[in-house]
């Protein structure tokens, strides 16, 4: 745990300096309302088919929200919840298994924690699915959040199903009763279903055209997609009419990617493009996020970044010292930040170049080029990588001090 701290502490916390837009503590005392999209990638955004817009809420919203449009995510087999793993601890997931099943029992030192201690905040999640899938019941007791308002809380007829489970609409409408009387501030997730795959959705729920392509997939994603947009304008008018919203920060981004690479040629035609490289691929793992804050203009950020980051960039907005905390992201705000993303792939997205599939690409124009290009960053996130395995499978938090950014003491002595 010394090795790991001392190199988060020259390669990750040294980054954390000077803020390129200064939102510290610009979340203080407001709730935190974090909705998690379904699937939702980047692609889709500010795209229409047949003339119409697929997400029209979050391409007008975005205008007033700080909106990364270079940001990935990086979870592996356990997606939704590899996703909230992420964000919670600032640490990678596994590579072959989902750390909330395997790994639930661990010490971590997750947003969920360092919030309610410092600053007395209350953490709930949101989603209208079974609580132990993902085994998020024992996790979420474990990353310290009050309560899981799962599949008991919400009340879901056979004819207000679509495809998963509850559809967006009736979840949140639903949430929004609990969320009435929440004691704020608060951190509040809400995990969207209805963009879920197959991405089937009744006709008469439908307010897009499909697509046309030999993709049944990517042709039905347009509507699901269209639906999830839908259901978030709708709760942003209820956090409206309830005098939440000018309370809150909002945050709105998706989990991981819903278009496999099995789409490819479809999803060439889509984008326009002849074909779909490796190169691509990458490209197409980014998710959006947007952060709004009441009274801030928007502003559209294209900083390489991933969902690592968004550990210290909550943080930070909310106003907590925490330097001395092991996390391997860096402000999304931050003048200086770490120059890749890691995919659990073994893919990484640098500032110049990125590797995928066994080699290295210019990112300038998406050419392949001397491996040795990429090197710099593989080394760098095979290392990290390891270091955020190394602390989960050997639980590693339990030596560790956050307060004073040591091993615990009786360790120390045994050392010696
Ligand atoms: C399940 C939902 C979807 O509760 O979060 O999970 P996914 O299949 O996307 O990981
Ligand atoms: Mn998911």
């Amino acid at each position: 745990i010394n090795e790991i701290d001392d190199y988060v502490s020259e390669n990750v916390r040294e980054n954390e300096e000077e803020e390129k837009i200064d939102l510290s503590g610009v979340a203080e005392d407001k709730n935190i309302i974090y909705i998690a999209m379904e699937s939702m990638q980047e692609f889709i955004i500010d795209k229409k088919v047949n003339g119409k817009e697929v997400t029209p809420f979050l391409n007008d919203f975005k205008e007033d929200s700080y909106y990364f449009d270079n940001y990935y995510h990086q979870t592996g087999l356990g997606k939704t919840s590899d996703h909230e793993f992420v964000l919670d601890n600032g640490l990678y997931p596994l590579s072959n298994s989902a750390a909330f099943f395997t790994h639930a029992q661990n010490e971590y030192n997750s947003v969920q924690k360092i919030i309610d201690e410092q600053l007395d905040y209350s953490s709930y999640s949101f989603h209208a699915n079974n609580g132990s899938f993902w085994n998020r019941n024992v996790m979420y007791e474990n990353l310290g959040y009050d309560k899981f308002y799962e599949l008991e809380s919400y009340d879901v007829e056979e004819e207000d199903v679509i495809g998963w489970g509850l559809n967006d609409k009736d979840f949140f409408t639903q949430s929004m009763d609990y969320v009435k009387d929440l004691e704020e501030p608060y951190y509040a997730k809400f995990i969207t279903l209805t963009n879920h795959f197959p991405f089937d959705i009744p006709k008469e729920e439908a307010t897009i055209d499909k697509y046309d392509s030999d993709s049944k997939t990517l042709n039905q994603y347009m509507q699901t997609a269209r639906y999830t947009d839908e259901a978030i304008e709708q709760f942003i008018g209820q956090l409206k009419d309830e005098g939440i919203y000018e309370d809150s920060v909002i945050i709105i981004s998706g989990d991981h990617y819903g278009i496999s690479s099995y789409h490819n040629e479809s999803m060439a035609q889509f984008l326009g493009k002849d074909e779909i490289t490796p190169y691509d691929e990458v490209k197409l793992q980014k998710v959006p996020m947007l952060i709004h804050v009441p009274g801030k203009e928007g502003e559209t950020i294209s900083t390489l970044s991933g969902q690592i980051d968004f550990k210290p960039t909550l943080l930070n907005m909310l106003g907590v010292e925490n330097n001395e905390d092991i996390m391997f992201g860096n402000g999304l705000f931050a003048e200086d930040r770490k120059d890749f993303i890691a995919f659990r792939d073994g893919r990484v997205v640098g500032k110049d170049y990125i590797y995928a599939a066994g080699n290295c690409y210019d990112d300038s124009n998406g050419e392949i080029v001397d491996e040795e290009a990429c090197s710099d960053i593989r080394e760098k996130s095979e290392q990290e990588l390891n270091y955020s395995d190394e602390i989960i499978y050997g639980d590693l938090f339990r030596f560790y001090d956050f307060e004073d950014g040591e091993m615990i003491e009786e360790l120390k002595e045994d050392d010696e």
